[in-house]
């Protein structure tokens, strides 16, 4: 395994009684594929991963038991502690999570703090999980006899029609569902029969601390969420200049022995250039300033849609700039730290100084995030890059979601218990710096609605109108398994627009 990415980024498994084969499955991200087959007395399992050398790592059997896993853990060695005392430890996260299904079956999930998706299966039975926050989404179609699962959709847009499931359906997939975040499908093969377990889940009570104690818990939690996802080779953090960002490459510099490298995207319209650069020069990374042109940063809509499988129009909007930067990083493969999903747990997208309607924002958000998937390595993984996002490490979102509203917002600042922390690591100018977001620094907002005013789109249903182009690239790349380069972009923003004035007449 390469210290730069996990042994698998995904995989499509297929799991029947009674032989049969994968259909050819297409995926977005750009990694090496290796298959894997298996037959039992009574069982095939046939498994495409992706991988970036060595997808052995990414299978593990023991006891009767095989399991397929695609990313990596954060919290190996509370992990090794619960194991048998003179074991040998185990050399990968696969052994390490097939090692403990044998001691607490479908539970172990309820331990492992990761960025994941796997398959569990034995005699009878296939178990599929995500991590708290699905951040490596999962999809599954299951029929008597036969369980699929791929971390794309589009993955299994040629399985034959699954029954239902104790699942999100996915739009123009039938019998496709998405594997719901912080949860584990138990699924008996020979009916189909599904009972969901959760695993993980937002916390809804709000913790009452002294700014110290609060400030100090951030920090410590921040802390270790980027040292277990750098350990080995030079992290390379997406950089804005930002709060959120900026703790991730100041954190990640301290602890390097090298400098880390830095880089920070804008377009012909708009970028941070100025305010990434002040952070970088104060943590001496390498930096690096990549220029996309607004005419290109536009044509990645249709790959940002089919590496994310996503159909909300705002969550696309953040992710097209980053689609964008990912596609022109090049070079080989690089393990990405992110400052993403921090203004989720503090509130930060909300400009919202009132504590009722901050903490109403947080309960919003960490109740509706799920299926959204935008801390997808999908996004990064069209580039041929391995992404990962400390805000989002299971124990910083317990402890940054359960903070009280009044440690979010305090002296007149969002985010101030992160502020706070960061205020020794940090320039003062860097620590006050006001949110700005990725679609605003980048000019991303403004020039998707001018793409669809041009289009002829009435000004006040321009939201409407990037609803329909994003819906319409998903049934292309996704529904359709269209390759992003033939979509015609043109075409679809010119229909969403004309369905717009036709209805408005
Ligand atoms: P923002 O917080 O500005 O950016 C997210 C991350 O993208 C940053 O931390 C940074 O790592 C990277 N990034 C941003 N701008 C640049 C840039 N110019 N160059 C390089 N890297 C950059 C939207 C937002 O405001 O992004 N994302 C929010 C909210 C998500 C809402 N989701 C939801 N409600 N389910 C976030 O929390 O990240
Ligand atoms: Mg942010
Ligand atoms: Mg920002």
């Amino acid at each position: 395994m390469t210290p730069n990415s996990p042994a698998a980024i995904g995989f499509l498994t297929e799991l029947r009684q009674d032989g049969g084969h994968v259909p050819a499955p297409t995926f977005a991200a750009r990694a090496s594929r290796a298959t894997w087959h298996e037959r039992t007395a009574d069982r095939t399992l046939h498994a495409v991963l992706l991988h970036s050398g060595a997808p052995d790592e990414a299978c593990a059997r023991a006891r009767g038991r095989t399991l397929v896993f695609a990313g990596e853990l954060y919290n190996r060695d509370e992990l090794h502690r619960l194991l048998p005392p003179g074991r040998a430890l185990p050399g990968n996260d696969a052994a390490l999570v097939i090692a403990l299904f044998g001691v607490y079956d479908l539970h172990v999930f309820r331990l492992l703090n990761g960025r994941f998706a796997a398959l569990v299966t034995e005699s009878g039975r296939a178990v599929l999980a995500t991590d708290h926050a699905g951040s490596v989404p999962l999809y599954v179609s299951v029929a008597p006899g036969r369980v699929l699962a791929a971390t794309e959709a589009k993955a299994l847009r040629n399985a034959p029609a699954g029954r239902p499931v104790p699942a999100r359906p996915v739009r123009g997939l039938p019998g496709t569902h998405q594997v719901p975040a912080g949860t584990v499908l138990d699924i008996e093969v020979a009916t189909g029969k599904c009972v969901p377990h959760r695993t993980w889940a937002p916390p809804l009570a709000r913790r009452i601390l002294p700014e110290e104690e609060a400030v100090d818990a951030v920090r410590r939690a921040v802390e270790r969420a980027v040292r277990t996802r750098t350990a080995g080779g030079t992290p390379l953090v997406v950089l804005s200049g930002g709060i959120d960002s900026s703790t991730v490459a100041a954190l990640a510099a301290r602890r390097a022995a090298r400098p880390v490298d830095t880089v920070s995207m804008g377009t012909d319209e708009a970028d941070e250039f100025p305010q990434a650069r002040v952070v970088a020069r104060h943590v001496g990374s390498a930096h690096r300033e990549i220029t996309v042109p607004t005419t290109e940063l536009l044509r990645r809509l249709p790959h940002t849609v089919w590496a994310a499988e996503c159909l909300d129009p705002d969550i696309v909007e953040y992710l097209l700039p980053l689609t964008a930067l990912y596609v022109r990083i090049g070079g080989p493969g690089r393990r990405v730290l992110t400052g993403y999903g921090a203004d989720i747990p503090l509130g930060g997208m909300h400009r919202e100084n009132r504590l009722p309607r901050l903490d109403t924002a947080v309960c919003h958000d960490m109740e509706t995030f799920d299926g959204l998937n935008e801390m997808t390595p999908t996004l990064s993984a069209v580039g041929g890059h391995w992404s990962t996002h400390p805000y989002w490490d299971r124990d910083v979102l317990d402890v940054l979601v359960s903070l009280e509203a009044g440690l979010k917002h305090r002296h007149g600042q969002d985010k101030w218990v992160l502020r706070a922390a960061m205020s020794d690591v940090l320039p003062h100018e860097v620590v006050v710096r006001p949110k700005l977001g990725v679609h605003e620094g980048s000019g991303t907002s403004s020039s998707f609605s001018r793409l669809l005013a041009d289009a002829g789109a009435p000004p006040d249903r321009v939201r409407q109108a990037k609803r329909l182009v994003v819906r319409e690239i998903f049934d292309q790349v996704v529904v359709g398994g269209r390759h992003p380069d033939d979509v015609a972009l043109d075409a679809v923003v010119e229909l969403a627009a004309s369905r717009l004035t036709g209805a408005a007449r």
